[in-house]
């Protein structure tokens, strides 16, 4: 008889008031789960968790997830039947100018999750990596198993983190997925750093009416995945059965360049002015692609939000906030 999964389950989310933490939190909420959420608020936000508040199964603690005593106490006392571990240092060139401090937030942060899953029996960890530990890997669309070639701090500490989760997956027994995230995009996103998403800096620009920077001639494309399929994978893998740990690119399997996504734009925002070009960012790459096959054969993962869709409801929500502001 396959084990029944509890239900509600408590889900302890770190960096739950982050970008894709807090959408992960929505959808937990959304299907009855007891949800504590451990975010520093570096640089997540508050507000992000406004929808969630309503719900008498949320909780917040503030607190840094390093802080492995702290997290351990707070870990132990809600005894949750899964971890999404999300905090982070999120910002590529932030840890290539502080590399300690990526070092802190991105591995000293896995291994205190580690000692807090193994101590309090934690059946499920789920682990946000990044398409970043490929590097500028040409072998695409890329496996999970594809050669992995961090090129900053940021990938380096991810890659460490999953081979941490490996080795406590095989050693204390609990299931681990680390989902490699490719690009995402969609609602909460910062623009406000000009190494945000490209999305978020685009639909920024649009709505203010002002041209879009491409760097390079805009013929690079990503792997855009849209938040809400992203959260959706978290969720999945968080009651995931299968053993041992796995790794799975998120991701759509579908290249867009910048020049598409600013044709979609202008068909919304036809006066804003024409493209700035200027010289491609040292060490860009050009095409990034994932292979989304392994997570759609292993946990029935697949992305469902088309780009189009993705960007006009992102639009909607962008242009419904702007529009509050005085
Ligand atoms: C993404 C991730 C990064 C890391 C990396 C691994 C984001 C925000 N960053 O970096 O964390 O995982 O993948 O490969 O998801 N661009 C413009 N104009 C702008 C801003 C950007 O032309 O105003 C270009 C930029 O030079 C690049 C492309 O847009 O060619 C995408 O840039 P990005 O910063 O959104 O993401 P990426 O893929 O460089």
């Amino acid at each position: 008889m396959p084990e029944e999964t509890p239900s509600p389950r408590r889900v302890l989310v770190t960096g739950g008031a982050g970008f894709i933490g807090s959408h992960t939190v929505d959808q937990l909420l959304a299907q009855g789960d007891e949800v504590l959420v451990v975010d520093s608020l570096a640089t997540g936000k508050i507000e992000n968790l406004d929808s969630a508040s309503a719900f008498s199964s949320f909780r917040f603690e503030q607190l840094d997830v390093a802080r492995s005593d702290a997290f351990c106490r707070t870990t132990e006392a809600f005894r949750p039947h899964a971890i999404i571990h999300l905090a982070a240092l999120v910002s590529v060139q932030e840890s290539i100018q502080n590399p300690a401090l990526n070092f802190e937030r991105n591995v000293l942060a896995t291994q205190s999750v580690i000692d807090a899953a193994q101590r309090c029996q934690v059946e499920n960890v789920v682990f946000a990596s990044s398409a970043a530990i490929y590097g500028d890997n040409p072998d695409l669309p890329l496996k999970e198993s594809a050669e992995k070639r961090p090129l900053s701090p940021y990938g380096g500490a991810k890659l460490a983190s999953e081979a941490l989760l490996l080795a406590a997956a095989n050693t204390y027994h609990f299931t681990v997925t680390a989902n490699r995230y490719f690009n995402v995009y969609g609602p909460r996103q910062d623009p406000k750093s000009p190494y945000s998403g490209v999305m978020s800096i685009f639909l920024d620009r649009f709505t203010q009416g002002i041209a879009p920077t491409v760097f390079g001639d805009g013929a690079q494309t990503r792997d855009f995945i849209n938040v809400q399929d992203v959260a959706r994978m978290n969720v999945l893998a968080a009651s995931s059965t299968l053993p041992g740990f796995h790794a799975f690119n998120v991701c759509t399997g579908k290249a867009t360049s910048l020049l598409d996504i600013i044709d979609v734009l202008r068909e919304h925002f036809p006066n804003v002015p024409e493209t700035t070009f200027k010289e491609a960012r040292a060490g860009d790459i050009i095409h990034s692609l994932g292979s989304p096959e392994s997570a759609r054969g292993k946990l029935g993962f697949r992305a469902q939000v088309s780009l189009n869709e993705g960007l006009a409801h992102y639009l909607q929500t962008t242009t419904s906030v702007t529009s509050q502001l005085p």
